[in-house]
């Protein structure tokens, strides 16, 4: 797979070797202060899909950009053809700074973080409640990862045709994050949709979770066709003749009403770079119990006062688990 993240992008290191009779480029850049407002919508090996006005224009990463990498959701500028016209290509010749940014590592020893998405405001962590079977581990790494990156989360339970959720909504229903659960007749009779926009008005909302599980189902149901053709397909069959997404891709609701970002399944989701005293924020039914903790407690030692806060009934014994669970295995620094 590709990665983003600013450390692993050596196919855009374009400066050269500083070899003899290789004269040092310019200091004084030009400043594009005619560059036109585009989104990115999707990436696709160097090539980036740019929302420009109405019109999509394709672009790559203009050499002053260094090594940073745009991603889907980013705010860029634009220089040259912006026509969008069949084999034009435009230039991004700037980032601009993000609101938020979704990261994720593959496993927690993995030095590279790549951004997922980029100004997302929202993280819908989409479960089926059958086939695939739920992951609770995933689930709450992926709240880390929301709370980290400035995301407010939004779970999803998918297929409930299948399976009923009750275990899942013991686990997650109390705590102060909405929830929506679908099933394939809703998905059908378009109460999934209707359910989940209510969700998503105004909002970047990235759609994150375990492959199979539903995602561009249920963005397909959000979306009209017709505004999905424009952007292209990103989906790979499988040897198992499903379609499989293989690259993150906007996609905007009806008019003003916000963006849905399609991201393709993952199998983990490294926390490496989180700080693991950040933990905790993703644990909302804990943390008021971390008040009669010693000072900087890891919440993974014999002092901490969650297990008594769990104890005296105020959360389920289960949560704690996920969060000791989740700690020991970034201190381990091994996947979950
Ligand atoms: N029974 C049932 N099947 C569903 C439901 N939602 C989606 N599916 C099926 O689940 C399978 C996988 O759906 P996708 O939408 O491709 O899953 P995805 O999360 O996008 O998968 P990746 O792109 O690989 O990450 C498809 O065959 C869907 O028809 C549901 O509510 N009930
Ligand atoms: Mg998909
Ligand atoms: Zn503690």
């Amino acid at each position: 797979m590709r990665r983003y993240g600013k450390h692993t992008d050596e196919d855009d290191i374009r400066t050269r070797p500083n070899r003899k009779g290789n004269r040092p480029r310019t200091h004084i850049r030009p400043k594009h202060e005619d560059a036109a407002e585009g989104m990115v919508l999707t990436v696709d090996r160097g090539r980036l899909t740019c929302l420009v006005e109405d019109r999509t224009v394709m672009a790559m990463k203009a050499r002053e950009l260094g090594r940073k990498a745009a991603v889907v959701g980013d705010r860029v500028a634009l220089v040259g053809d912006l026509s969008g016209k069949k084999d034009t290509l435009a230039r991004i010749v700037r980032i601009e700074e993000r609101t938020s940014v979704l990261r994720r590592t593959a496993d927690d020893d993995d030095p590279y973080e790549r951004v997922v998405v980029a100004n997302a405001d929202q993280l819908a962590i989409v479960t089926a409640l059958a086939d695939p079977e739920p992951r609770p581990r995933l689930i709450d790494r992926c709240l880390v990862a929301a709370f980290d990156g400035g995301l407010t989360p939004l779970l999803v339970m998918t297929k409930s045709d299948l399976a009923a959720p009750d275990e899942l909504l013991g686990l997650y229903g109390a705590l102060d994050i909405p929830y929506v659960v679908t099933s394939r007749e809703e998905l059908e009779n378009g109460d999934a949709a209707d359910r989940v926009r209510e969700h998503l008005d105004g909002k970047i909302t990235a759609f994150v979770g375990h492959s199979g599980v539903g995602k561009t189902t249920l963005v397909n149901a959000l979306v009209p066709e017709e505004r999905r053709r424009t952007t292209g397909h990103v989906n790979a069959v499988t040897g198992r003749g499903r379609h499989t997404t293989t690259s993150a891709l906007a996609l905007p609701l009806s008019d003003d009403d916000g963006w849905v970002v399609d991201t393709p399944g993952v199998r983990s989701f490294g926390l490496a770079h989180i700080d693991p005293s950040r933990v905790i924020h993703a644990f909302p039914d804990l943390e008021p119990g971390t008040e009669g903790c010693p000072r900087a407690c890891s919440h993974d030692e014999p002092d901490c006062a969650l297990d008594a806060w769990v104890t005296e009934g105020h959360a389920d014994p289960a949560r704690l688990y996920s969060l000791r669970r989740l700690l020991a295995t970034r201190e381990r620094k091994e996947g979950d």
